[in-house]
């Protein structure tokens, strides 16, 4: 039986590492992201590649009506999800609290809190009917500690790490399985975006260690996805082998 992921945030980062990765074992995927022309690209290469089905949404998880909207459009066959990764969410801004920019508070609980529910709403409730499906939430180690200037993004990945037990037990009674995956440093997209664009800025976020690949987070998920019905990893933290805390790096 072919089985069918919907990721979030898939064009770019962790998300995109795991459309390649489920695609390369043989999963359908339904594909979102904001950015259309990526994320097409994306679905066409992996259909190319892989001969698997891809649908994609070019969606922006903050907007609730569209997200229930252009979900529950989908044909019965594109509701039959087995696992969905919520991975869609960002950082703004690195400022004190007292200095920190109102409208960047509101994109990241938006996205990385709101957006998330928005999405699992609808699919969670797929799920409950067919009584199987596993939900990935990616945390952050930033969902673990609070560090200086992140308040806002480090609130927000406690909150995901909050409902990630939440789905864990509201869902318990249709087995479906939960896992929060909570990565420190992964040379990706964020910091660029973090830092709104600063390349400079961004690069030296990950300079002078070796920072963990998209690719190892797209290999975790994948290993917590194969593990036997009875298995569940309900909750993992990983770093780089050289960052011990969100501020205890080891850089040469
Ligand atoms: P990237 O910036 O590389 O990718 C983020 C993805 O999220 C993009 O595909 C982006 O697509 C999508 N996205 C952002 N906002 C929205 C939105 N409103 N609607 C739909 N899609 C959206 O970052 P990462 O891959 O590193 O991050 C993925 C997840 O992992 C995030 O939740 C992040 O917080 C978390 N994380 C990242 C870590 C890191 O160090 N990189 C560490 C720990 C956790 P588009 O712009 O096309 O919409
Ligand atoms: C991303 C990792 O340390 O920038 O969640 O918060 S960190």
């Amino acid at each position: 039986m072919i089985k069918l992921a919907l990721i979030t945030g898939a064009t770019a980062g962790i998300g995109q590492a795991c459309a390649s990765l489920f695609a390369s074992k043989g999963y359908n995927l339904i594909l979102i992201g904001r950015r259309t022309e990526r994320l097409h690209a994306l679905a066409e290469e992996l259909v190319k590649d892989y001969r698997i089905e891809v649908k994609a949404i070019a969606l922006d998880v903050r907007n609730k009506e569209e997200v229930q909207k252009q979900l529950q459009l989908l044909p019965e066959k594109w509701k039959v999800v087995d696992v969905l990764i919520n991975n869609a969410g960002l950082s703004q801004g690195l400022d004190p609290i007292h200095q920190g920019s109102t409208s960047d508070w509101d994109t990241m609980i938006d996205t990385n809190i709101k957006g998330l529910l928005y999405v699992t709403k609808v699919v969670s409730n797929w799920m409950v009917e067919r009584k199987q499906g596993h939900i990935i939430n990616l945390g952050s180690t930033a969902g673990k500690e609070t560090y200086p200037n992140g308040n806002v993004y480090c609130a927000t990945k406690h909150a995901v790490d909050s409902l990630n037990k939440a789905m864990r037990i509201d869902l318990l009674p249709y087995g479906i399985k939960v896992t929060g995956i909570h990565p420190g440093a992964v040379a990706t997209e964020f910091s660029e975006v973090r830092f709104k664009g600063d390349k400079e800025r961004a690069k030296k976020v990950y300079e002078g260690f070796v920072p963990l690949a998209a690719k190892d987070i797209a290999d975790i998920i994948w290993y917590a996805v194969s593990l036997p019905p009875h298995v569940c990893i309900n909750d993992l933290i990983v770093t780089s082998t050289a960052q011990a805390t969100a501020t205890t790096i080891l850089k040469k």
